[in-house]
């Protein structure tokens, strides 16, 4: 099966009690200004082309975010924060993610997350991430052949992405396993006979962060670019 097909399969997962609740909760009740819209209510696949050079991977999706319209990092200000990033670099088509529907391509680039569905206060448990965890093995490996470095927004991403990569394969991952922090840079060489990775570690581009003035739009610029350069983008 190809990515396509793998992010397929992935939207009729219900292995998570408690997230299924959650994401069909939020999508029943809505915020008041999506009152008048269908929130999609299920895992959110993986978004860009299928032989991205460039991981760009989360936390979870957002309840009134990626859960609303079915996309990741399309109709919040995380999404706003990081399109916009992307489009400076040349990385996306427009610097807007609004909707499933509103055109944007990425170039090179592909979002994920360690875990798909919406978690309520943005906190998945342990064992959900768990639980989720051979997607995300499923599309290391489905992605191995082109992809060259990540950039990893926050901890959770980070801790949540080691375990993957050892799982899946494809990079030989360091013991002790690094430690996250922003402008971290680590390379794991490869555990078949492909090239070596590249991760990138970035603060999350939450509103807790960009509101404070943790993350900032050039903060978050300079640490894609670095990574796209790295994977040839
Ligand atoms: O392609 P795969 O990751 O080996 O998944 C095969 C099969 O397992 C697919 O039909 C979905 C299911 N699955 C699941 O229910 N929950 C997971 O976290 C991963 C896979
Ligand atoms: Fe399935 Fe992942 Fe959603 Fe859990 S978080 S229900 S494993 S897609």
């Amino acid at each position: 099966p190809d990515l396509a097909a793998l992010d397929r399969v992935l939207c009729d997962c219900r292995a998570c009690p408690r997230l299924v609740a959650w994401r069909e909760e939020v999508g029943r009740v809505k915020r008041k200004s999506f009152a008048d819209q269908t929130y999609w209510a299920r895992p959110i696949p993986g978004f860009g082309p299928p032989d991205a050079r460039l991981l760009i991977v989360g936390l979870a999706p957002a309840a009134h975010g990626g859960n609303r319209t079915g996309r990741m990092f399309t109709g919040d200000r995380s999404g706003d924060i990081l399109v916009e990033a992307l489009h400076s670099l040349g990385l996306a088509n427009q610097p807007t993610s609004v909707s499933a529907d509103d055109g944007l391509q990425l170039r090179g680039v592909r979002f994920t997350a360690p875990v798909h569905c919406a978690p309520p206060d943005n906190k998945p448990t342990p064992a959900e991430r768990d639980t989720c965890r051979p997607w995300l093995v499923r599309e290391l490996q489905l992605t191995r052949p082109t992809v060259r470095a990540m950039v990893v927004l926050g901890a959770f991403g980070w801790q949540a992405l080691f375990p993957a990569i050892a799982a899946a394969g494809t990079w030989t991952v360091p013991k002790p396993r690094p430690t996250f922090g922003h402008g971290v840079r680590v390379e794991l060489p490869a555990a078949d006979d492909g090239p070596a990775l590249a991760i990138h570690g970035c603060y999350h581009v939450s509103q807790q962060n960009t509101f404070t003035g943790k993350l900032t739009p050039e903060m978050l610029r300079e640490v894609i670019g670095a990574a796209a350069a790295e994977a040839g983008l």
